[in-house]
C-alpha cells in the first residue's frame, strides 16, 4: 500500500489529523493497536479550549460537541472552607472553554472518517516504522500471521506515551525531560447531577480534590491518592465520603452519590521529548508529552501540535512550502512547555506534598491568596486555562 502520511495512532490526535489531511485531499492511513470500542472505553479529558472546539469545526465534527456541550465561562477554587470562582470570561475578553468528554469527540472523530471512508485500520500488532531518516519511510505491521507494508512520505508518531513512534528515535538523537509527582488521581464516574454548575477544583489539608462533569447527569470525580494505593482500597462509600471531606460544606452537603460506573487511578507526570521529529517522522499528542491533568491541558496540547502538523502538510502538498515542516518541532514545543508550565505551577498550588517543609506549605497558601487578590495573576491563569493562541 502507498499513501502520502502513514499515521500510528488512533486517538484524538491520530484521528483528528486523519480527517483534516483528508479534507485537503492529502491521502494518509491510521494503524491502531486496539479495537474501536476499545479505544472508546477509555474515561480521559473532559476540558477543551477554545482553540480545540475551533478545530473539531474545522474538522467537520463539531455538530454534536455544540450541541450536548457546555461552555463554561469559569471554574471555582475552594479553599478554607469556602470557594472563588476564576472568571474566564471577564479575565480572556469573553473566551470560555466546553466541557465535552473526550471520550465523545473520540467516538465524533471516529464517525467522521467512516462516513469519508477514511482508512484507518484497526487490532494492528507489531508497528514500525522503517527508513524514517530516507525520503521514502514505510510502515510494517502484522494483523495475524500476514505482515503488511505501508509507503509514505511522511510518518506521524500520535501513538500516545508507551507507543513505538518515540522509541524508534535513536537516545543520542533525542533529549527526555521528565518530572514524576509523588501522588496519582483517583477518578470516578457516576451517573449523577454534578454537584456544581463549573468544575471545581479543591485545595485541602488531606489532599486535592476536582468536581467536573460529562453532563447535567453524568458527574466525573478525582482525589489526590498516594502513589501506593490502588483502586481496590476505595470502596464507592469511601471515595463519595473522603471527596466529601475534601469540599466545602454546602457542596459536601449538596453532592449526589451513586455507583461508580469506572474507577482508575492515573499517575501523574511531566513529560516532553525534544525534537518532536526525526527525519520525516514527526511526534504529536502524548507520545511527545505529558502533563498533569490539574490544568486540563493534556488532549488541548495534543490539538495544537495537530494544527501546526496539519497546515505543514497543507503547505508541503499545495504549494511546495516546507517552512512549517521544519519549524514544526520548535514551534510546537514553544507552547507545548507553556502548557507544561501551567499544569506544573496549578498542581504545584492546589495538592497536598507529602515531603514539603512548612515552609514550602506556606509559600503554596501564599500562591494562592496572591493569585486570588491580584487580577494581573487572576489573567494570567484565565488565558492559560481558555488556551494560549496556536
Ligand atoms: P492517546 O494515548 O489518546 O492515543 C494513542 C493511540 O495510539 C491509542 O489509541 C493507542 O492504542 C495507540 N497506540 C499506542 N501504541 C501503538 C502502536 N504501537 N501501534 C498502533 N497504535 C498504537 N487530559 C486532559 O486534558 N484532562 C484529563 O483529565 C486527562 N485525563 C487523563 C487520564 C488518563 C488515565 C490518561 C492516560 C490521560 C489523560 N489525559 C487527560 C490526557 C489525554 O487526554 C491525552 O492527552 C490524550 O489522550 C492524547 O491523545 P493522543 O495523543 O491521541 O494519545
Ligand atoms: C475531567 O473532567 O476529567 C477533568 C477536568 C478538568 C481537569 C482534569 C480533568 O483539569
Amino acid at each position: 500500500m502507498k499513501t502520502q502520511v502513514g499515521i500510528i495512532g488512533g486517538g484524538p490526535s491520530g484521528l483528528m489529523l486523519s480527517q483534516l489531511l483528508d479534507l485537503q485531499g492529502i491521502d494518509n492511513v491510521v494503524l491502531e493497536k486496539h479495537s474501536r470500542e476499545y479505544v472508546l472505553g477509555r474515561i480521559r479529558a473532559g476540558v477543551l479550549e477554545h482553540g480545540f472546539a475551533d478545530l473539531m469545526r474545522e474538522a467537520q465534527c463539531g455538530e454534536r460537541m455544540d450541541k450536548e456541550g457546555e461552555i463554561h465561562h469559569g471554574f471555582y477554587i475552594a479553599h478554607g472552607g469556602g470557594k472563588d470562582r476564576i472568571d474566564l470570561h471577564g479575565h480572556t475578553g469573553g473566551n470560555s472553554v466546553v466541557v465535552y468528554g473526550q471520550t465523545e469527540l473520540t467516538r465524533d472523530l471516529y464517525e467522521a472518517r467512516e462516513k469519508m471512508g477514511g482508512k484507518v485500520i484497526h487490532n494492528v500488532d507489531d508497528v514500525k516504522p522503517h527508513n524514517i531518516t530516507t525520503d521514502a519511510p514505510s510502515l510494517t505491521y502484522r494483523q495475524g500471521d500476514e505482515v503488511k507494508c505501508i509507503d509514505c512520505d511522511y510518518v506521524i508518531g500520535a501513538d500516545g506515551f508507551h507507543g513505538v513512534s518515540r522509541k524508534t528515535i535513536p537516545s543520542d538523537k533525542i533529549r527526555e525531560y521528565e518530572k514524576l509527582y509523588p501522588f496519582g488521581w483517583l477518578g470516578v464516574l457516576s451517573r449523577t447531577k454534578p454537584v456544581s454548575p463549573e468544575l471545581v477544583y479543591a485545595k485541602h489539608e488531606r489532599g486535592f480534590a476536582l468536581c467536573s462533569m460529562r453532563s447535567q447527569v453524568l458527574s466525573r470525580y478525582y482525589i489526590q491518592v498516594p502513589l501506593t494505593d490502588t483502586v481496590e482500597d476505595w470502596s464507592d462509600d469511601a471515595f463519595w465520603a473522603e471527596l466529601k471531606r475534601r469540599l466545602p460544606a454546602d457542596l459536601a452537603d449538596a453532592l449526589e452519590t451513586g455507583p461508580s460506573i469506572e474507577k482508575s487511578i492515573a499517575p501523574l507526570r511531566s513529560f516532553v521529548a525534544e525534537p518532536m521529529r526525526y527525519g520525516n517522522m514527526f511526534l504529536a499528542g502524548d507520545a511527545a508529552h505529558i502533563v498533569p491533568p490539574t490544568g486540563a491541558r493534556g488532549l488541548n496540547s495534543a490539538a495544537s501540535d495537530i494544527y501546526y502538523l496539519y497546515h505543514a502538510m497543507v503547505d508541503h502538498y499545495k504549494k511546495g512550502d516546507d517552512t512549517g515542516l521544519e519549524n514544526y518541532s520548535k514551534t510546537a514545543l514553544a507552547r507545548i512547555w507553556k502548557a507544561q508550565r501551567f499544569s506544573w505551577w496549578m498542581t504545584t498550588l492546589l495538592h497536598k506534598f507529602p515531603d514539603n517543609i512548612p515552609y514550602d506549605d506556606k509559600l503554596q497558601q501564599t500562591d494562592l491568596e496572591y493569585l486570588l487578590s491580584s487580577e494581573a495573576a487572576l489573567t494570567s491563569l484565565a488565558e492559560n486555562y481558555v488556551g494560549l493562541p496556536f
